[in-house]
């Protein structure tokens, strides 16, 4: 069997792919480990960049979007109960929109017209440097399909970016001593606007699904087992850290999930080798807080998308080699405001004293100063491509 396009993974990256894969009748099969339905229970981000929305458009899939995406002109940065409302309009003439990653995937899925094959194990790569294969199994069969190209979108533990040769690799990375304890619950929002607050005892975010359904994150130690929070523990401690307001206004309920997400920031270098291309988590990995990861995950397939495009079309190759550095100028930006957003928001104890009061000093000269409240926004919203 061949086509053009081999794509490795069914999360939002891969799902794009195809979907402007096959818009411009590009063939592509799309090999996903897990079943549809595991990869639509996964909960994780919820907000969209303007060219993330505008992609989704692009991908003919926008309906439910701008008909339930909830457009917010601008958060709230909290710290030690001092709140600072940042607006986006007035700041950067942009706004974000809130819907849900599970919502993109569903979108995306729903207009699928390529193949796709759910729950393909023991996914491999072979001569991705000459004439790229990729072989599967799938009820007990091996099956293989020789390609054109190969898009790695199979996240961080995927198997493409592992198939890579160490020694042509550069890897950057940044562990983080904790990570976010999300709950999901069918409870209206705290308040309009997404919350971040800092609070000796720890991060917390409000965020949103719907006008009925809330997402909740506390900073927890690397170590933390989910299992060691109840309902009652985890409202016990948002409220701990919120701004009084929102302490009082919080609506509780039964979680719907609750499930604790690893912070790490990663970079892998170079996005190309020979045939295979890496998009997505399967090439980096940012700290939700600055609300990049999904985001940064569609820049990548739009710009590789463009490339093989451009190659099938015009048969010119520049896309493509233009791809890796073009998408690492970009992440590389995401990376360093997911960094910064994260060293301002979350309690690091080997910092101690001092490095509390240079977070201080660093949200008030934020919250006292224009210049710096477009930066956060400009980066926030959304860097140019
Ligand atoms: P994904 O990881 O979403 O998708 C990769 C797909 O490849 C998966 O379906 C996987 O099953 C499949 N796969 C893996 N190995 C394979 C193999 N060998 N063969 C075939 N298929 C394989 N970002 C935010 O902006 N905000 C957040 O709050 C947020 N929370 C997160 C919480 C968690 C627990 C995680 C892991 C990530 C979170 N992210 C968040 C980042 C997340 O949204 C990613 O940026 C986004 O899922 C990236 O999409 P993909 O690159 O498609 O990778
Ligand atoms: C979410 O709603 O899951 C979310 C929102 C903003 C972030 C991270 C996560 O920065």
């Amino acid at each position: 069997m061949r086509t053009n396009v081999v794509i490795v993974g069914a999360g939002p990256a891969g799902l794009m792919l195809g979907r402007l894969l096959d818009l411009a009748g590009i063939d592509n099969l799309i090999l996903e480990r897990r079943s549809a339905e595991y990869v639509l229970g996964r909960i994780r981000a919820g907000v969209l960049e303007p060219g993330s929305v505008a992609l989704m458009e692009r991908a003919r899939v926008s309906g439910r979007l701008r008909a339930e995406g909830l457009v917010h002109e601008g958060a709230v940065l909290s710290f030690d109960g001092d709140s600072h409302r940042l607006d986006f309009t007035a700041l950067v003439g942009r706004q974000v929109t809130v819907y849900g990653q599970t919502e993109v995937t569903h979108d995306l899925m729903a207009a699928r017209e390529g193949q796709t094959i759910y729950e393909a194990e023991n996914v491999e790569l072979h001569d991705f440097a000459g004439k790229p294969q990729v072989t599967w199994r799938k009820d007990g069969v091996v099956h293989r399909m020789d390609c054109d190209y190969i898009a790695g979108c199979d996240g961080y533990h995927g198997v493409s970016r592992a198939s890579v040769p160490a020694a042509v690799l550069a890897i950057f990375e940044r562990i983080y001593p904790f990570g976010w304890l999300g709950l999901l619950v069918d409870r209206p929002p705290v308040a309009e606007e997404l919350i971040y607050a800092h609070h000796a005892r720890g991060f917390a975010l409000c965020s949103q699904r719907s006008l009925s359904r809330s997402r909740y994150y506390v900073q927890v130690p690397a170590s933390e087992k989910v299992e060691a929070w109840s309902d009652d523990r985890f409202w016990d401690e948002l409220r701990r850290r919120l701004p009084q307001a929102a302490a009082e206004a919080l609506r509780t309920g039964p979680s719907l999930e609750k499930s604790i997400a690893p912070l790490r920031s990663f970079v892998a270098e170079p996005l190309r080798f020979g045939r295979l291309f890496l998009a997505g988590d399967a090439a980096h990995i940012v700290p939700p807080t600055g609300a990049k990861g999904l985001n940064l995950a569609m820049s990548d397939v739009a710009m590789l998308a463009d490339a093989l495009i451009e190659f099938y079309a015009e048969k010119s190759a520049a896309g493509l080699e233009h791809y890796s550095a073009r998408a690492l100028a970009r992440i590389w930006k995401a990376e360093r405001f997911s960094w910064w957003m994260t060293s301002l928001m979350h309690v690091f104890p080997e910092t101690g004293a001092f490095g509390r009061r240079i977070q201080r000093a660093e949200f008030d000269y934020l919250t006292s100063s224009t210049a710096a409240q477009q930066s956060l926004a400009e980066n926030y919203t959304g860097l140019p491509d």
